[in-house]
């Protein structure tokens, strides 16, 4: 069985503090990654096969047609440390390519990647394995239970664009301290025209508004509110001067919601806020990786320049 680590900092309590500052702001806002309980998970999974959201087959078109490069680039052997690993299938595929010495699986998801990491480690025997249940989202600080050396550092799928870019910076200098001289392997998705990006967050299926909506559900089983998912509608726009995507909910009603000594007063129409993702240009990105430290920064992208994938050394 893999080894699994529980980090002290995803304790509930934390979770509910954060929550209800953020439900009682003006406007409200929920970090987006409370998008990810074990249905959310299930939900961006499907997202990912959606027609309009391309960014997880490009990126795997650019692995795929450009992996022994990247491998080369990079170097192998290293330990592979998989940031949002999910259900560890990306970094699953670059095994063969990579060859590292040991897999790190890192979510805040713990059951979710328990789940796939045991899978995993079935199909991989030899390969040491440790899932860490982590919440990273304001830092980043792996336990020091484990094992020292250079390591891989992997974020792939544009989670990086989940972060305001002032807190990327942050985000990717912690990662550059934390791989002990290693590397760094990312994706970002790019701008494009907005007759693309837009249904990419607003799905003709509706899955990517369920994702969206489910929020409510675990934001429930956390706080002991008593939100109902039917009161809100999913909200996709595009702000062109950040380069950003953004999801709201919208109160399709005027209504309360009550929890723990709290009450939120919600008019129709008024929104909480649950996410961002940012879109770069690769020189936009390139730079933000040597702000945060990182140097011999390689990028691959695909022939319509949706979505690129970065190497950087520590
Ligand atoms: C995980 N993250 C990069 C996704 C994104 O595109 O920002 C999450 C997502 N939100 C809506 N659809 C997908």
């Amino acid at each position: 069985l893999p080894k699994f680590i529980e980090a002290p900092a995803s304790v509930p309590a934390d979770h509910a503090a954060e929550l209800t500052a953020g439900l009682l702001a003006r406007p409200a806002h929920v970090s987006p990654k409370h998008l990810y309980d074990a249905l959310g998970c299930r939900l961006f999974e499907a997202i990912t096969a959606l027609p309009e959201y391309q960014a997880t087959r490009t990126e795997a078109a650019i692995f795929a047609a450009q992996g022994p490069e990247i491998a080369r680039a990079l170097g192998t052997g290293l330990t592979l440390v998989d940031l949002g690993a999910g259900n560890c299938a990306k970094a699953a595929s670059l095994f063969g390519l990579l060859q590292p010495g040991h897999y790190v699986a890192v979510d805040i998801a713990a059951g979710f990647i328990r789940d796939a990491l045991q899978a995993l480690q079935l199909r991989h025997p030899q390969l040491p394995m440790t899932g860490v249940a982590l919440d990273f989202s304001q830092s980043l600080a792996l336990p020091a239970a484990l094992e020292a050396g250079p390591r891989l550092m992997f974020y792939p799928g544009s989670s990086i664009g989940n972060f305001e870019p002032a807190q990327a910076r942050r985000f990717l200098q912690q990662v550059r301290e934390q791989s002990q001289g290693g590397a760094l392997l990312i994706g970002v998705d790019l701008v494009k025209p907005l007759a693309q990006l837009l249904p990419a967050y607003d799905d003709a299926l509706g899955v990517t508004a369920a994702f969206n909506r489910n929020l409510l559900l675990h934001v429930n089983r956390q706080l002991g509110s008593d939100f109902d998912p039917a009161d809100w509608a999913h909200l996709a726009c595009f702000d062109p001067e950040a380069s950003r995507i953004e999801m709201h909910l919208r109160a399709t009603r005027d209504l309360q919601v009550r929890w723990d000594g709290h009450r939120r007063d919600f008019a129709a129409g008024a929104t909480i806020h649950t996410e961002n993702s940012y879109k770069y240009r690769i020189e936009q990105f390139d730079e933000l990786l040597h702000e945060a430290g990182w140097r011999s920064t390689r990028c691959w992208t695909d022939e319509r320049q949706g979505f690129a994938v970065f190497g950087a050394r520590a």
